[in-house]
């Protein structure tokens, strides 16, 4: 449908919507999800378990998180959940095997039986050593990478997390951190035998600060359960993501993730207020602040923000909610090029300002790989650019008003060929499905080559057709999304199975090309294992010297998260 169909009326936004009711399919392909009602600013989702209710306990949520609760997305699409075996993970080639060129580093002890006695003493019933269950904790959510850890620990309390370290740390036992198990890049599990301390026991809702909109939690709280748990008390947490269902506060904050609502809400370096952590040696540093301003000294809890389980283990976090939206209004269009998705970006800044929530693009080659992999709709014609514009804010009709002004000159300027709005819950979750499907779909083709890249907006787009034209026939398909709002791509390119053609072609244009334009080569994800090498596009060597030198210092027999983040990580004793 031309957009002249659509949008020159003053009443767009019923035309529209009634539009989207002809799109039936893009609903109905929700049908087997656990709720239909979920939407990412969700009220009330009667198909979830009860402990969304006002005055749900705390002990209530970790029960459901011990039974691993995944999110409506999840449990309709995800292909594993951490933690648990599936078949599939025996087939992820050894992270040891992959890079046989990388050594475990002997300094290292190896587990014994008194090593397992001390823990199932400490940990009564909460010591994994089964092999099937250990699969999904050694494997990461890509597939690509996995270790041979023979131990999991599910500590509980801060005071056990201490305990673990400070014996692993007399013992020089290694120690790879492990929230939900959705990173993507490979910083969540282990590359050789490294225990996992996975904190998805340490599930409690400590204090809620009502008036002030303060949440004090423990680190192993799932996002969702979090967003569900807040938004009965009019509150959201200012950070939403796609591995909501699995991802928890403590790797959230471990990666510094970003989201599709860091252009509203900002980084979590703005938003929490206090960590509590436990060193290497077992030393707990209580930095959980619950206050906006406190300059005493260095800005500890930063240390642990975006460290990646290499500086401590994060155990409680308190964080700045804000108030939940009354309006929220999403428009899914359609631009004929880039420039004129920089021009629709331009246009929602000016008119929508205060209450623009997320501005997220996707190129066309991503929206095949959602309706082609994932069956979903695609809710408008074919165009080589989508945009996903929502507004969050006070005053519905308000709201209204400025998103159709928006709507208006973008027609009329033909900066959009093509859209459709949704202000009901479900047909908003609907539509950011498409967006937020995207990683998923194309694993469903095979094997997924990843950049998080963030980059200046003239750009941002270039380097996909750059990739494009390189990789050529090598490829299934390149594709180009991401956080357009906070200047961050998503490079990815498609291939039926790991290839060194395809990685040569890959790497390192791509870094050596971000570097060129002045960007950084991890944007949101972090560099965990698959790209601790590439730091130095990003970073000074001096700067990467002083990284090396607070690990030394902070965790000097290096237990913690080793051959991740940092180039080169030795023991101690190799020093
Ligand atoms: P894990 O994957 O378990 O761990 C990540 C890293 O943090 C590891 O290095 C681990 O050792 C460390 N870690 C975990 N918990 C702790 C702790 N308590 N203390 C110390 N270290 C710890 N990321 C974004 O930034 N933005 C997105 O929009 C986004 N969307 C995603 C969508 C999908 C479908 C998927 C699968 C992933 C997405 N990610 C995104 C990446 C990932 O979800 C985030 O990095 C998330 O923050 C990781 O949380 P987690 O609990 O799964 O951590
Ligand atoms: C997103 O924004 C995530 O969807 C994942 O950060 C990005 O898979 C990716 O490349
Ligand atoms: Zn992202």
């Amino acid at each position: 449908m031309q957009m002249s169909h659509v949008f020159h009326h003053p009443l767009c936004c019923k035309l529209l919507l009634s539009r989207f009711a002809k799109n039936a399919p893009i609903l109905s392909s929700l049908t087997n999800c656990v709720s239909q009602q979920a939407y990412r600013h969700r009220i009330h989702s009667s198909a979830l378990p009860q402990f969304c209710q006002k005055g749900a306990s705390a002990s209530l949520l970790s029960t459901l998180h011990g039974h691993r609760y995944v999110s409506p997305i999840n449990s309709c699409t995800t292909r594993h959940n951490s933690n648990e075996a599936s078949s599939d993970t025996h087939k992820v080639q050894l992270t040891s095997e992959r890079f046989p060129q990388l050594k475990r580093n002997d300094s290292y002890g190896r587990l014994n039986e008194a090593d397992i006695e001390y823990f199932v003493k400490l940990l009564p019933g909460r010591v994994v050593s089964d092999e099937d269950e250990l699969e999904g904790a050694n494997t990461d959510w890509m597939y690509l990478a996995r270790g041979s850890s023979k131990l999991m620990l599910k500590p509980k309390t801060t005071q056990e997390v201490s305990e673990i370290l400070a014996y692993c740390n007399s013992r020089c036992l290694a120690v790879t951190p492990q929230g939900g198990n959705t990173g993507l890049v490979g910083g969540s599990v282990p590359v050789f035998d490294e225990i996992v301390l996975s904190t998805s026991l340490m599930n409690d809702i400590i204090h809620l600060d009502k008036a002030s909109g303060i949440l004090v939690c423990q680190a192993g709280c799932i996002l969702e359960s979090l967003s569900t748990y807040l938004e009965d008390h009019d509150l959201i947490m200012p950070l939403d993501l796609g591995a909501k269902g699995s991802c928890q506060i403590g790797g959230n904050i471990s990666t510094n993730a970003g989201g599709l609502r860091l252009l509203r809400y900002g980084s979590l370096r703005g938003n929490v207020l206090g960590i509590e952590a436990v060193l290497a040696d077992g030393t707990i540093i209580d930095c959980l602040s619950t206050l906006r301003k406190d300059n005493t000294g260095y800005d500890l809890k930063n240390l642990f923000i975006g460290s990646e389980g290499t500086l401590g283990v994060v155990t409680a976090v308190s964080i700045q909610c804000p108030p939940k939206p009354k309006a929220v209004n999403l428009a899914f269009l359609g631009c004929s090029s880039y420039e004129n998705v920089l021009a629709t970006y331009s246009e929602c800044k000016n008119n929508c300002a205060e209450i623009l929530s997320a501005f997220e693009m996707m190129d066309l080659q991503s929206m095949k790989f959602v309706t082609t992999n994932l069956g979903l709709s695609n809710p408008l014609g074919e165009c080589p650019f989508y945009v996903v514009v929502e507004t969050s804010g006070s005053d519905a009709q308000h709201d209204e008003e400025k998103l159709n002004k928006f709507l208006e000159v973008v027609m009329e300027q033909q900066y959009v060929m093509d859209g459709t709005i949704a202000t009901e819950p479900s047909k908003i979750y609907a539509l950011w499905q498409l967006r937020e499907r995207i990683n998923e779909s194309m694993m469903k083709s095979g094997v997924v080559y990843k950049y998080d890249i963030s980059l200046p907006l003239d750009v941002y787009y270039d380097v996909v057709i750059e990739t494009r034209q390189r990789l050529g026939d090598n490829v299934l398909g390149v594709v180009g999304y991401g956080h357009i709002g906070d200047g961050n791509l998503h490079l990815n390119a498609v291939a039926p199975t790991l290839n060194k053609t395809v990685s040569d072609l890959l790497e390192p244009f791509v870094y050596e090309w971000t570097a060129k334009h002045k960007g950084s080569i991890s944007a949101e994800h972090g560099l965990g294992f698959n790209k601790r090498n590439y730091i130095y596009y990003s970073k000074s060597d001096a700067a990467v010297e002083l990284m090396a030198l607070m690990k030394a210092k902070m965790d000097p027999k290096c237990i913690l998260n080793p051959y991740k983040t940092i180039p080169v990580c030795k023991p101690a004793s190799k020093q």
